[in-house]
């Protein structure tokens, strides 16, 4: 069986998260497509590399990303950093041959996008983007039923994300909240995994008309070199910064297939933790999915007999999408490693068969246009067509 060595450039959260699914996904999925070897990773700071070779189980470390893009042993970089760094760190690695994967959102905005998509486009390399939450088994199976015609023509898609970590204004000044760095606020971070979501399940989005809001406007600022997600409180004393993105963002949509829709996402809204939520209606009946809830998807189908009617539950399990890899029973409980598993398996896959994988960097591009065309759109206060969004100069 062929391995593949991978290069992971990043050290915080979610270095743990892709180095458990690099580690764990033959043991899922057997035979898998390939073996995963954790090779090098990568960290501006040495120390923090060096400890990050140590707890993921990396063979070496380096604090110079570029040596590990370069090193002919690595195939494929899989690329961890905040937002900024996405387009230098990927088109280098295209240009050195490296299949990639890169969190999300792909960049700061379309432009930056686009550069990353024409190097890897180029440079004919397998490239992947880290929207992982398609791949809870019970969105899958949403996905299945959509396309069987279960609900027949989707008419409405409603999606939130919705989580409390940047509700306290004492929350520390992330680099989530920087334009410079993150590009946006909650509609990059969060709200492109619901974006993500309305095309994969419904299809391509025509036009947009939102409005943001910035509930904070300045955070302390924090020290120790550890992005802090509102968990550790720094306290009224320590100075402030500015937050320069949006914190909340409404939007309506209108699908190319003539459906419609609305999304909304915000860090700001108390109770609530990983939110993330669609309801579709169709002609036939409704889909309605919470990652809270994620062994779960809820459906009502409109020909069931009068005395029978209603949402039903069903629990996710073998006989369901990724289910021959996953538990031998329903909702024994799928969690966020294991769909960063199921996500580098595909990748894999498409790497060994040589075949397209989704969401790439094409649905990473326009999911970014989206993002360009939601913020113009709130900025105008009018309808905005996702083509003839304008693209800034990254
Ligand atoms: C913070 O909002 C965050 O870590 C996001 O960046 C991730 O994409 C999301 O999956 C969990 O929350």
């Amino acid at each position: 069986m062929k391995t593949l060595n991978v290069g992971l450039i990043g050290a915080g959260f979610m270095a743990k998260a892709h180095s458990l699914a690099i580690a764990g996904m033959p043991m899922y999925f057997w035979p898998a497509p390939a073996l995963t070897n954790r090779k090098m990773v990568a960290d501006l700071n040495e120390e923090s590399a060096k400890n990050a070779a140590l707890r993921l189980g990396y063979e070496q470390y380096t604090a110079n990303w570029k040596e590990l893009v370069e090193n002919p042993d690595i195939d494929i970089v899989d690329i961890v950093t905040p937002n900024d760094s996405h387009a230098e760190i990927a088109i280098a690695a295209a240009k050195a041959g490296k299949h990639i994967i890169s969190e999300k959102p792909l960049a700061r905005n379309a432009a930056e996008a686009k550069l990353m998509l024409d190097a890897v486009r180029e440079a004919g390399v397998k490239h992947m983007v880290a929207f992982n939450y398609r791949r809870t088994p019970a969105v899958a199976l949403a996905k299945k039923y959509i396309e069987e015609g279960a609900i027949g023509k989707v008419l409405n898609f409603r999606g939130t994300y919705l989580q409390d970590w940047s509700a306290d204004p004492n929350s520390p000044l992330s680099w989530r909240f920087k334009k410079d760095v993150a590009g946006s606020g909650a509609l990059g971070d969060i709200g492109t995994h619901v974006v993500d979501f309305a095309r994969y399940l419904v299809g391509e989005i025509s036009e947009v008309m939102a409005t943001t809001q910035t509930w904070v406007k300045e955070r302390p600022i924090q020290s120790g070199g550890v992005d802090k997600l509102g968990t550790v409180k720094s306290g009224a004393d320590v100075p402030k910064g500015e937050v320069d993105v949006d914190d909340e963002l409404s939007t309506l949509l209108r699908f190319e297939n003539g459906a419609v829709g609305s999304i909304e996402a915000t860090r700001n809204a108390w109770g609530r933790n990983n939110f993330l939520t669609f309801e579709i209606h169709g002609e036939k009946g409704s889909l309605y999915f919470n990652y809270e809830r994620r062994d779960e998807l809820q459906v009502y189908f409109a020909d069931d007999p009068a005395d029978r009617k209603g949402f039903r539950t069903v629990y996710t399990g073998p006989a369901h999408p990724y289910g021959d890899a996953l538990w031998p029973i329903p909702a024994l409980g799928i969690g966020y490693g294991d769909t960063k598993i199921i996500e580098i398996h595909d990748f894999v896959k498409s790497i060994v068969e040589d075949t397209e994988v989704s969401p790439n960097f094409e649905d990473g591009y326009q999911i970014a246009l989206i993002s360009d065309a939601i913020l113009q759109s709130a900025e105008q206060e009018k309808w905005v067509k996702v083509n003839e969004v304008l693209v800034q100069t990254p």
